[in-house]
């Protein structure tokens, strides 16, 4: 049993967020500044609220509640995590870790702590990349990694900049600079993520550690040819845009093969336009995920990825190829995985340091502040996807390391629970 966290408050919290989907019963797809994301800012904003936060939406719409403790000019302790998804994905996927954020808030109150610094829960935009490409947006956006007068030139798939979907959302992106934290108002960044992969359940254990994330980058390719009939082009005079295409594409997996065992690539979007059944099609767009564990392997990949698609230009073919993100492998905290490893075993969890595969806001977050991530197990080691699940009582075992790291980080020992 979980010693703090409730896990029917939690069931309450992502069941509560779980509503605002665009595809009910086809799993969670919640864009950034869709209809649905605003539905769920709100039930945020009502539940930080009630769990005694003063509350704020960022110039980029990330939601933010505060609490200023008893020195409110001292460095905060950030906890939290993304609340967009990817498409018909999983309810635990970023909402995890931001109701993990919210019952610590709702356990200082409950047992009448005051912290000694600030703590703030987030809520954070555009992790996923799914609507404008690329992904870690808010924490990159936060700690200045991403230049917002960018903003106007990353469009979603209709065409619509994130700087145009911001002022329909009722911001100005004109402002959204004044989101980027100030150097120094950080004590520690803390994020708790279901672990997308299969270890912890495999093995039986109830949180993991995060020691590193893996390198991650993410292409775009466009390749143009000619539209043309269907019927009355003979094959010699073609220029097809998919047939070029797809000679790259084959090649792409055996590239990631070659790299190195523990170098993967996916091609997750593919774009054929116009889109007729009988139109030889003029514009195909793809994307290519790539993640390795060192900075090497996926800078490698990523130029023979590039050689590839470049290879399928020529003969009345163009090629362009988008470089959309590139981070390298980050370690994480050292200090702060010491002391949720210890507060794990404190609490009589079994916890595994571990390697992440999947990227998070915390890679980014890592290079402003002392960061911490825990994991909690996935069922089957599924994610991104609708039959993504975590026990509530596995999510509250996590939560509860969580609070006792923000204790340590904000109370004087005598004080904590
Ligand atoms: O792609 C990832 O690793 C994360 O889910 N954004
Ligand atoms: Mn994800
Ligand atoms: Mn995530």
């Amino acid at each position: 049993m979980a010693r703090f966290a409730d896990p029917q408050r939690l069931r309450r919290l992502i069941e509560g967020l779980d509503r605002f989907t665009a595809t009910p019963g086809r799993g969670t797809t919640r864009l950034t500044y869709s209809a649905q994301f605003r539905q769920a800012a709100d039930f945020l904003r009502a539940e930080m609220e009630a769990a005694g936060l003063g509350v704020r939406e960022d110039e980029i719409g990330n939601v933010i509640g505060r609490l200023d403790g008893a020195n409110p000019e001292r460095a905060a302790v950030m906890v939290g995590s993304h609340f967009d998804s990817v498409p018909n994905g999983g309810r635990f996927d970023g909402p995890a870790g931001v109701v993990a954020g919210l019952e610590v808030a709702f356990l200082l109150r409950q047992h009448g702590l005051l912290p000694e610094r600030p703590v703030e829960v987030i809520a954070m935009i555009e992790e996923e990349g799914t609507r404008f490409g690329g992904g870690l947006a808010a924490s990159r956006i936060l700690t200045g990694a991403l230049d917002t007068a960018r903003l106007g030139a990353l469009p979603d798939d209709d065409g619509v900049t994130m700087a145009e979907a911001m002022t329909a959302y009722g911001l100005d992106p004109a402002l959204a600079h004044r989101a980027v934290l100030e150097p120094g108002s950080l004590h520690a960044f803390l994020e708790l993520h279901i672990e997308q992969g299969p270890v912890l359940e495999a093995r039986g254990e109830d949180v993991g550690i995060v020691e590193r994330i893996v390198g991650m980058a993410q292409v775009k390719a466009t390749v143009r040819g000619q539209a043309g009939h269907a019927g009355t082009t003979p094959m010699n005079a073609r220029r097809d845009a998919l047939v070029g295409a797809v000679g790259a594409l084959a090649r792409l997996p055996d590239l990631a093969r070659e790299t190195g065992p523990d170098a993967v690539l996916t091609v997750g979007k593919l774009e054929v336009r116009p889109g007729g059944a009988n139109v030889i099609p003029d514009l195909v767009t793809f994307t290519v995920d790539i993640r390795a564990p060192q900075e090497e392997a996926v800078r490698a990949l990523v130029e023979r990825t590039r050689s590839a698609i470049e290879a399928a230009g020529g003969n009345g073919l163009t090629v362009e190829i988008e470089e959309q993100l590139f981070v390298p492998p980050v370690p994480l905290s050292a200090d702060l995985h010491a002391t949720l490893s210890r507060h794990a075993a404190a609490l009589g969890l079994k916890s595994r340091s571990m390697v992440s595969g999947a990227g998070h806001d915390a890679m980014i977050m890592a290079g402003f502040a002392p960061t911490g991530l825990v994991f909690v197990p996935s069922r089957g080691g599924i994610s991104h996807a609708p039959e993504e699940w975590t026990d509530y009582e596995q999510l509250a075992r996590g939560v509860d390391v969580l609070f006792a790291a923000v204790c340590e980080l904000t109370l004087p020992p005598g004080l904590r629970p």
